[in-house]
């Protein structure tokens, strides 16, 4: 048996829990059709105009006037603008980060392999040329999102790495966002928001060359621009509201699990956060503590609504249910406090990133302190797809030689094939060595 509760209805109900669905994730802001005109209409005005549309959007929609190119000096010398110990913290999680992406792409190990008599072949991994980074500054400046777009890139071998970041309203782009890309090795840093930044980048009006591959979060304009461009660049991820879930058990600390949900409702009013445990006593407990670690919270008014609109507590009578009903969730960030958190590791399929173990928590990975990448697939993306990584930024390219000897089996086939189809051409391309084969055979 399940039971299940959000916090409104576990208020009404004084504590005793009713079997409810949870509350889903919103359907993400990019399919508003509004939303998606005003994007089209501004892609294609950028595409006509240049960055003589780019200037008029930038200081429409940010009030900013100034250059859009941020120079190399003021680019290298961010971090002297930084407090001591913001710049080394900063120092800390882009070098996790690289080093893990580091490992990762010396994992990506070339190779082939002998398919017949004759016929070898294989895989060159090679990187993408040129990749544009959008590092998002709004309510809350995500300073850790360089580390995981422009230094994975770069540790990707990404050539050219190009990063645009909004104006803050002094018209200046935000320090510790500058200093991140910098201290991940960003090429280039332009002071652009929104969809006017995604399509400087896509369309290259500011670097020698468009980008192949434009990733990064950004609000529902900068996610449509990305959808929209997609095919003509590759993109990350659709990024919708930042989510976390828990498993626990009864050996869990309900102060720990307590402020690990409203560490990632405080993205947002429409954050998920998601606690299915084992132990109808933590469950309880949960409740309250979230509830009075509110009442101190600055940012109650965010993870407040959060957690009582999007915010459930599940009570699964087995682990077995536990696994299943989260799998069937597909978080986000996963975070298993438990007495058997490797049977739970072993048995899990669909998560972005799972964090094992309550010295384990999603804010680490979120600020690079870990290594491991924090843009991963939201709204149950995580059923089909995985987060960013090395391996999203290079391309795993095949090769083949095939040699006289693998000529008479594989001609034959094909002319059989393409025969089969009417495709004369395609089996005339076997024919014509199947000849040369005879010929110098004899
Ligand atoms: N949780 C966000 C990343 C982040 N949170 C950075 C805070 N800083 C998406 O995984
Ligand atoms: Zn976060």
């Amino acid at each position: 048996m399940v039971m299940r509760f959000t916090p409104r209805v576990l208020d009404a109900l004084d504590g005793k829990f009713s079997f409810i669905k949870p509350p889903s994730t919103t359907p993400s802001a990019q399919h508003d059709p509004a939303v998606a005109k005003t994007v089209s209409e501004m892609l294609l005005d950028i595409e006509k105009r240049g960055l003589d549309a780019v200037r008029e959007y930038a200081r429409k929609l940010d009030n900013h006037e100034g250059e859009l190119v941020v120079d190399g000096g003021r680019l290298a010398s961010s971090g002297d603008r930084l407090p001591r110990d913001l710049r080394d913290a900063i120092e800390l999680g882009a070098q996790r980060t690289r080093a893990f992406a580091a490992h990762s792409r010396q994992q990506l190990q070339d190779y082939s392999f002998e398919t017949a008599p004759g016929i070898v072949c294989g895989v060159r991994h090679v990187p993408v040329q040129q990749v544009g980074a959008y590092l998002p500054a709004g309510r809350f400046p995500l300073t850790a999102s360089a580390f995981m777009s422009v230094g994975v890139a770069k540790e990707a071998g990404v050539p050219v790495v190009s990063a645009a970041t909004p104006p803050q309203p002094n018209g200046a782009p935000n320090d510790a966002v500058l200093f991140a890309a910098h201290a991940s090795g960003v090429d280039r840093a332009y002071t652009i928001g929104g969809v006017q930044a995604i399509a400087t980048l896509a369309f290259g009006l500011l670097d020698d060359a468009p980008a192949n591959m434009v990733v990064g979060a950004g609000n529902a304009y900068v996610a449509e621009a990305k959808r929209q461009l997609f095919g003509r660049v590759a993109i990350d991820l659709p990024a919708g509201p930042s989510e976390v879930a828990i498993i626990a058990d009864e050996t869990a600390d309900p102060v720990i699990v307590a402020a690990d949900l409203l560490g990632q409702a405080e993205h947002g009013p429409n954050s998920p956060a998601a606690l299915i445990t084992t132990s109808r006593e933590l469950a309880e407990s949960v409740a309250v503590e979230v509830k009075q670690q509110l009442e101190t919270l600055s940012t109650a008014e965010i993870a407040g609504p959060a957690w009582r609109d999007y915010g459930s507590i599940t009570v699964a009578d087995t682990p077995e249910i536990a696994a299943e009903l989260m799998d069937d969730l597909a978080p986000e960030h996963l975070e298993i406090i438990t007495s058997r958190d490797d049977w739970y590791h072993d048995r899990l399929k669909n998560y972005g990133s799972i964090f094992l173990g309550e010295w384990s928590t999603v804010a680490y990975s979120d600020k690079g302190m870990a290594g491991t990448n924090h843009t991963l697939p939201t709204a149950g993306g995580a059923k089909h797809s995985a987060g960013l990584s090395v391996s999203r930024f290079i391309k795993p390219l095949t090769y083949q030689r095939l040699t006289r000897e693998a000529t008479p089996e594989a001609a034959h086939a094909v002319q059989v094939i393409s025969d089969s189809e009417g495709m004369e051409a395609h089996s005339r391309t076997a024919t014509y060595r199947l000849d040369r084969w005879q010929g110098q055979q004899n």
